[in-house]
């Protein structure tokens, strides 16, 4: 059944495997995963989905931003340290150059538009670091004493809490201070880029979302409420937010 109304047109980038990953799953996995799990959570939202995907530069992006409402920078390979001033380290993962370059030039064309972006693990590391932060390449190599924030779970499957910064746009949409997250990551934003606020962390001290409070509604946040929508109302809250920020 389609939407009554639809109330803004939402573009998520994706992503291909790469490395490792090409070989032990299928190959149209992520392009899969990316409609199925992130496109239906914004149609849930009474929003239209629409994939944008890679090779996509200059004014093929300026174009694509002009007809959408909203963004989702989606999750995915890990970040080249060379796009924060830094050498590859022991625990780097598989990267994708193209990728890279095309999503930190769509979030910075997003981010001057102020178009709404919400950024999910990966994508949430994309806006830290378009925004001139940068990341840990692999938590467990670099943070003794870490929680393990890439369990061998799968996403709909809730592993650690965080905190939420009461006063934050986040904290408007979820209403709480505390919540359970199905984290799925191994990078994590290490220096927070300036402009941009913590506004949640894990109990290790993991930044876990991030805004730009200069912006109607930039948001990232390190876990996968992708994977959660359909049971838990805190990760529908956030899709929901963005499509209201469009209209906004
Ligand atoms: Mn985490």
């Amino acid at each position: 059944m389609p939407a009554k109304k639809c109330k803004a047109l939402i573009g998520i980038t994706c992503s291909r495997l790469v490395g490792a990953a090409w070989s032990k799953l299928s190959k149209g996995h992520f392009i899969n995963y990316t409609l199925e799990a992130y496109g239906r959570a914004v149609a849930a939202c009474a929003a239209a989905p629409v994939l944008v995907p890679l090779g996509q530069f200059g004014a093929g992006l300026e174009l694509i931003l002009e007809r959408l409402d909203g963004l989702i920078l989606s999750g995915g390979p890990d970040v080249h340290p060379r796009h924060y001033r830094g050498m590859p380290l022991a625990g780097l993962g598989d990267v994708d150059d193209e990728l890279d370059r095309m999503e930190l030039e769509l979030a910075g064309l997003a981010l001057a538009r102020d178009i709404p972006i919400l950024g999910i693990c990966r994508g949430h590391q994309i806006l830290n670091v378009a925004c001139g932060g940068s990341l840990f390449q692999d938590i467990a190599g670099q943070v003794p004493g870490a929680l393990l924030h890439n369990p061998g779970i799968d996403k709909g499957t809730t592993s650690h809490t965080i905190k939420i910064e009461k006063g934050s746009l986040l904290y408007r949409i979820i209403g709480k201070d505390e919540i359970w997250v199905n984290g799925r990551h191994h990078q994590a934003v290490e220096k927070v880029a300036p402009g941009l606020k913590v506004s949640a962390v894990a109990p290790d001290g993991i930044v876990e979302a991030l805004e730009d409070p200069s912006r109607r509604f930039a948001i990232g946040v390190q876990w996968h409420p992708e994977g959660t929508w359909k049971n838990d109302p805190y990760s529908l809250r956030l899709f929901e937010a963005l499509v209201e920020a469009c209209g906004a």
